[in-house]
């Protein structure tokens, strides 16, 4: 059965792929596996039927036949169970791929998150100036972090898996900070990431979403 994802009509990020329908797209890319999108505007979000979807009114979500999913982490691990290429073999192997998915969402992605929502809605804020660096220095603490474990390894765990692909989605909200690039290994992992062509596919489905709204 062809699975249907939502995603923006029309995305802020202006066909960057920094929205959590591209970490989907990606994984679906990766094991082969056709799907459909449909758009959905912020008000459509908003209204009973993509509610019944998404209880917080947001996208991603996901169908397939009576399946409905939402959580862009819990649609990628979806995916990866029922498909090759995104887990390893064997439990153990599994189990720690799986500790690398929530660590790109529970332990690097939220600060990335606060510090966003900082610089775009509490910039007129009078605490703004001094919160913003204590945010930056948070973030910038993890990536040292995972950039010592990732050492000179191509990916974090063995070969490359659904936790590295929600890693580089995750570090890739932080583009044109310049707070990746100071770790070249993890700025290398990134690229690495973003070469694959499954990823290329990905990227380039949002991004023609974003190309034919905007001529
Ligand atoms: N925890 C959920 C998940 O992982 O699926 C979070 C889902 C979520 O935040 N969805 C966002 C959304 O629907 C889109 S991805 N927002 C609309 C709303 O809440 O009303 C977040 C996002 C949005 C825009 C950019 N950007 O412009 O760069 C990047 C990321």
């Amino acid at each position: 059965m062809t699975p249907t994802i939502t995603a923006f009509a029309q995305s802020p990020d202006r066909g960057r792929g920094l929205a959590r329908d591209m970490r989907v797209r990606w994984a679906l890319e990766e094991v082969g596996q056709v799907y459909e999108v449909r758009l959905v505007s912020f008000d459509e979000m908003k209204r009973p039927a993509h509610l019944a979807l998404h209880p917080f009114g947001q996208i991603p979500t996901y169908e397939e036949g009576d399946l409905a999913l939402f959580e862009s982490g819990a649609i990628v691990l979806h995916i990866a169970q029922t498909h090759a290429g995104l887990l390893p073999e064997g439990a153990n192997a599994r189990a720690r791929t799986m500790t690398w998915m929530f660590a790109a969402l529970n332990t690097i992605e939220p600060p990335i998150v606060e510090w966003e929502q900082a610089r775009y809605l509490e910039h007129d804020k009078p605490w703004y100036e001094a919160r913003l660096p204590l945010l930056g220095k948070r973030i910038r603490g993890r990536l040292e972090q995972l950039s010592n474990r990732l050492g000179d390894a191509d990916w974090l765990d063995g070969a490359f898996s659904a936790g590295d692909l929600l890693m580089v989605t995750v570090l890739r909200r932080l583009e044109g900070s310049g707070m990746v690039d100071a770790f070249s290994n993890l700025s290398a992992y990134v690229a690495r990431g973003k070469a694959r062509p499954a990823y290329q596919r990905a990227f380039d489905a949002q991004l023609a979403v974003f190309t034919a709204s905007n001529g």
